[in-house]
């Protein structure tokens, strides 16, 4: 046994201490991220690191794979039964690769598939250009509209007849309303195309029935286990029995060598988490937050995209409240008074990516964490403060010591 232990090595351990004092005294507001358990955090970190693993439970590549082999069934039963798939594959080291096992099953180089614009809400492997899945695959976009900021079905359906695509991917990363499945899975039957969905943000509202589950009409469902799900940082693929060998073939070998079985392990803990009575008090209380804090942030002058939201985020629209302010400088005005989220693009954004005119607001975490609508109304007030006080330093250490004193009352670790 090696001799090494944590305390030792204090360069790395003290970052890690003053991680956990960031995430503990500032408010996290970053639409895909969460608290973990201790008991997710504690399979993480567990021997299961040590184990290579390379195939599936009873068709490994090396021995003494016969304990591992149990994690990895259980995580797929898990995971199968809380969504109500007929197979899992829960080996994906996230939901980029999720994806492009998906896509790897499924399509061959130079496929029309249809995906969500980047800039309009939708995600890197949904085709971007500057992504393997967009320079593999012919993808055709579609958006939202001008006039009500969401996905129009029909539209998406003339496209589709036009386009005659292998795939619809649908999910997305900005989109602060429901996405429904049924339509998609009627535009797909009439056009002969697979319904892939992407259920990446919303997985852990799906589980705790605060969002419709697409499972029994896509497909693949492919998502990320740590946002909404309150997993470990890592990717999951539920299917229909008859794309199963193919979707198995294309994370191993066709995409990845060995499973993080840590992870893997960490995932059938998140998943039992996520099928108990008290995580759909979780998903609906974060869905409520999230309409509280968009109504407070309304009320601060703010703009929201689509008028408000039905799911976990909302995109902030900065303009009526102060034109020359960029989501750029407002993440870092929020991050300075102990506010932590991200600038975006908002649907038909005239500054590019790296400044915005907009902002990304999630309450996955806070909702971990405790707050209810009532601090997500200070939390409003604070950020309207913080963004109307950004050149004055010391309004910005008050706003911050209010944060921290939020904080305080809700410590997601002890
Ligand atoms: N980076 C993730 C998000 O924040 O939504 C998507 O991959």
């Amino acid at each position: 046994m090696s001799d090494f232990d944590q305390y030792e090595d204090r360069e790395l351990f003290d970052i890690l201490d003053r991680e956990l004092e960031r995430q503990n005294t500032t408010i996290q507001l970053i639409a895909s991220e969460n608290f973990t358990s201790p008991a997710v955090m504690a399979a993480q970190g567990s021997v299961l690191t040590n184990k290579y693993s390379e195939g599936y439970p009873g068709k490994r590549y090396y021995g003494g794979n016969s304990v591992v082999d149990e994690a990895e069934e259980l995580a797929r039963e898990r995971g199968k039964a809380l969504f109500g798939a007929e197979h899992a594959n829960v080996q994906p080291h996230s939901g980029a690769n999720a994806n492009l096992a998906a896509y790897l099953a499924l399509f061959q180089p130079g496929d029309t598939l249809l995906g969500m614009r980047l800039d309009q809400g939708g995600h890197l492997t949904h085709g971007s250009p500057v992504n393997i899945s967009g320079r593999f695959y012919r993808f055709v976009s579609y958006g939202v509209t001008e006039s009500d900021e969401r996905l129009d079905y029909d539209e998406i359906r003339d496209l589709a007849k036009a386009e005659r695509p292998k795939a619809i991917i649908a999910g997305a990363t900005a989109y602060p309303r429901i996405i429904d499945p049924q339509p998609l899975r009627d535009i797909c039957d009439e056009v002969g195309a697979l319904l892939i969905f992407d259920a990446a943000h919303i997985a852990g509202l799906i589980a705790g029935g605060a969002h419709p589950n697409p499972v029994p009409l896509a497909d693949v469902m492919t998502f990320t286990t740590h946002k909404t799900l309150r997993g470990p940082r890592s990717g999951t693929i539920v299917c229909k029995a008859e794309h199963a060998k193919a979707i198995d073939k294309a994370v191993f070998p066709g995409l990845q060598g060995g499973p993080l079985m840590h992870v893997v392990a960490a995932k059938a803990v998140a998943f039992r988490e996520a099928a108990q009575p008290s995580f759909r008090d979780y998903a609906a209380a974060v869905v409520a937050n999230a309409q509280a804090l968009a109504k407070a942030l309304a009320g601060e002058g703010f703009r929201l995209v689509s008028g408000g939201t039905d799911n976990h985020l909302m995109l902030v629209d900065l303009r009526p409240f102060d034109a020359e302010l960029t989501g750029k400088v407002a993440q870092d005005v929020l991050d300075r008074a102990g506010i932590t989220l991200n600038k975006n693009t908002i649907p038909n954004d005239p500054r590019s990516p790296f400044v915005t005119s907009g902002l990304r607001i999630g309450t996955p975490a806070v909702t971990t964490a405790g707050m209810r609508e009532a601090e997500m109304a200070e939390i409003a007030s604070l950020i309207g403060r913080a963004l109307r006080n950004r050149s004055d330093d010391a309004a910005l250490a008050e706003i911050r010591d209010s944060a921290t004193n939020l904080c305080s009352k809700f410590p997601p670790y002890h």
